[in-house]
């Protein structure tokens, strides 16, 4: 069993205990060797996939191997994702593609085939659940992991764990992870992408306040480009600065955020790993008086609803990945149909326009008795409905759902109808009369 001394590290690749300070392993050879005085301390991991979808397709055909690979295109014409090799040309995730294609003309592009990669996810993450009950998703392909008390079960300490999670993945599912070892979910995750891909490492406590103090606010959970701008207004780029504020001043400053800051900047944060995400979901449904079948009296509700369940997501300042219908048909037969989208959203409209590409393939002459809407796969994610840069539309419109938002903020729900809710779909079925 490894002591905790910072001179018996190991070795990523065959897992041998490393005493002394060689710099390959004294088994294998491999140079890939982890040292770290807190290594046998620490228990919070974040797992997160390298350049999941294109890993996926290279896994898939060994032909673009060593090929610049972007995965993307379709509809909304911008990268989900590029390779590293296609990175070193300076493509990156959602850029236009036509702009990706200057900076690598060479690059193979394939569109994206979401259900494999849905499939390859759960598999990784089916894994990761062998490891430790506590497995919170943060997304398709990254979670936390607590591995606390987990050494004997597996007759090993945490970092080794991992280690040899990241070999099994190699081997058992054809692609490659990063991982981030610390004490708390903030450096966990700040770890897992100081050196992707295939990369591990360890943020201990005794370091923490050295690492952040040169790193810009920007790698605090939750500060945007626009909250950045605020604090960079006020003079303060990176989180040193904020190491040096007190807690009273950046609250009156910041309010809640603030106080995150305060803790955050110093390496304090006492979040748990929450096991449950995934199966929660976020949905509104109705019955109705008398059974609906045609798209004219179903769209309305649909809307309505939408607007419901992402009203609930701006609260909760969460979004959702997968948009799920559920229709109960006058013989009480349930259809549920879902659509995972590239980014989660919150935004009514999305929600919205998902439902409806689902409800037309149903509107079959079936006569229903309930709709609902709702997403899944719930996250806080940054990520959440960017900027569309190629459907105009879009984006129009989600400009316009945030100024009904700031509307609705001001003078009640009920002060601004759109197209699909206004007169009947509002007076038939009022939101307050619809039933969860
Ligand atoms: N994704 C997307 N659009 C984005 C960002 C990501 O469609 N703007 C998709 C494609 C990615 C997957 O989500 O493969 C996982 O996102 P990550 O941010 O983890 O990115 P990658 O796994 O591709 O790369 P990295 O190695 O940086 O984690
Ligand atoms: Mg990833």
């Amino acid at each position: 069993m490894p002591v905790n001394d910072p001179s018996h590290g190991f070795c990523r690749d065959c897992l041998a205990l490393q005493r002394g300070s060689g710099p390959r392993c004294h088994g294998c050879g491999s140079p890939r060797l982890l040292r770290h005085p807190e290594l046998y301390k620490l228990h919070l991991a974040h797992i997160d996939c390298d350049a999941f979808y294109a890993a996926v397709e290279k896994r898939d055909n060994p032909e673009l191997k060593d090929k610049p690979v972007i995965i993307g295109g379709g509809k909304r014409g911008v990268v989900s994702t590029a390779c590293y090799i296609a990175r070193i040309h300076g493509v990156r995730s959602a850029m236009p593609m036509f702009k990706a294609l200057e900076a690598c003309p060479e690059a193979v592009v394939i569109s994206p085939d979401m259900e494999k990669y849905v499939r390859v996810g759960r598999e990784v993450r089916s894994m990761m659940q062998a490891l430790t009950p506590l497995v919170e998703p943060l997304s398709i392909d990254e979670a936390f992991l607590d591995l606390d008390g987990t050494e004997r079960l597996h007759g090993l300490p945490p970092a080794l764990v991992l280690a040899r999670f990241a070999v099994a993945v190699e081997k058992e599912i054809g692609i490659t992870v990063s991982a981030g070892l610390s004490y708390c979910k903030f450096l966990a995750k700040v770890a897992s992408d100081l050196r992707k891909p295939r990369g591990f490492t360890v943020i201990g406590e005794a370091e923490a306040l050295a690492f952040l103090a040169p790193q810009p606010v920007t790698m605090i959970w939750g500060v945007g480009k626009a909250f950045a701008a605020t604090l960079e207004s006020d003079g303060i780029r990176s989180i040193g600065q904020l190491q040096r504020m007190d807690r009273g001043d950046l609250m009156r400053r910041y309010g809640t955020m603030g106080s995150r800051l305060y803790h955050l900047s110093r390496g304090q944060d006492d979040r748990q790993v929450s096991p449950d995400q995934e199966a929660k979901s976020v949905s509104a449904e109705t019955t109705f008086d008398t059974d609906l079948a045609s798209s004219a009296e179903l769209v309305p509700v649909l809307r309505a609803l939408s607007e419901k369940v992402s009203a609930r997501l701006k609260k909760a300042n969460i979004a959702g990945r997968t948009v799920v219908l559920k229709l109960k048909s006058q013989d009480f037969k349930l259809r549920t149909r879902n659509r995972q989208l590239t980014d989660p959203t919150r935004l009514a409209d999305r929600i919205f326009q998902t439902g409806m590409q689902l409800l037309s393939k149903e509107t079959d002459g079936t006569k229903y008795r309930l709709l609902g809407i709702g997403v899944s796969d719930l996250s806080d994610d940054e990520r959440a409905d960017p900027p569309d840069l190629v459907d105009v539309q879009s984006r129009k419109r989600a400009l316009a759902e945030g100024a009904i938002d700031v509307l609705r903020g001001k003078f009640g729900k009920n002060a601004v109808e759109t197209g699909y809710t206004f007169g009947k779909g509002r007076n038939a079925h009022p939101p307050e009369a619809l039933d969860d």
